[in-house]
């Protein structure tokens, strides 16, 4: 199994929080997004798709998202669960990660990528040329001030974003907030619940 991945990038940092929490090593080669290596022709052909990270299984099969790369290797290394253990803990983990994907992280890559000159013509990942949408990040700050409340009820809830054991979710929700940096953005003051879990989380992650 061979990973190719961005260390820098957010989506590499879901999966690498995800390998060192279970204690996962893996044979890895570093794709620099920063010289656009992953629009030459070595790993084209490798990931057409053009994105990290990715993952090459020994069979030659590749895994092109996150979140498939660890149901399958939660699946080959069941130790310290991140996916859920009973189907209803599945389902939240699946749910929840659903909800910071699509509502919080893809809004946060609306207000960068629409909004940095370096990603003139390049405003989604991948291989199409894509012009920039300036509404888009006005849109993406709407999404976002309605993202953390929604966060904090839950949080003010249950310990962790998808019910009583951390999982994949926080993670997805840790590195929402690094992603959030970027944008200078971070957790609003009054979502106190999501402030507290952070702390926690950090913890639980071994990044204090
Ligand atoms: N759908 C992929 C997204 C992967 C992705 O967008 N990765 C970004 C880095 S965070 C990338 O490869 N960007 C390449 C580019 O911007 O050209 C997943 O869920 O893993």
């Amino acid at each position: 199994m061979k990973l190719y991945t961005y260390d820098p990038a957010p989506n590499p940092m879901r999966l690498n929080l995800f390998l060192k929490y279970k204690g996962i090593e893996l044979d890895t080669q570093q794709v620099d997004l920063g010289t656009l290596e992953q629009h030459g022709d070595e790993y084209g052909a490798i990931n057409p798709a053009r994105t990290v990270p990715a993952l090459v299984l020994d069979g030659g099969e590749l895994l092109t998202e996150v979140i498939g790369q660890c149901v399958y290797l939660e699946a080959m290394n069941p130790d310290k669960p991140l996916m859920g253990d009973t189907a209803l803990e599945k389902a939240e983990v699946i749910s929840w990660d659903h909800k910071i994907f699509l509502q919080g992280m893809a809004a946060i890559a609306d207000i960068f990528r629409n909004g940095h000159p370096a990603f003139k013509d390049r405003a989604m990942p991948g291989p199409l040329k894509l012009p920039q949408i300036p509404e888009l990040c006005e849109r993406g700050k709407l999404r976002l001030a309605a993202f953390w409340p929604m966060i904090d009820e839950q949080l003010g809830k249950h310990p962790w974003i998808a019910g009583e054991n951390f999982s994949f979710a926080d993670i997805d929700l840790y590195c929402l907030v690094q992603f959030a940096g970027w944008i200078k953005e971070g957790i609003p003051e009054d979502c106190s619940n999501t402030q507290t879990w952070y702390e926690r989380a950090k913890t639980e992650l071994g990044d204090a």
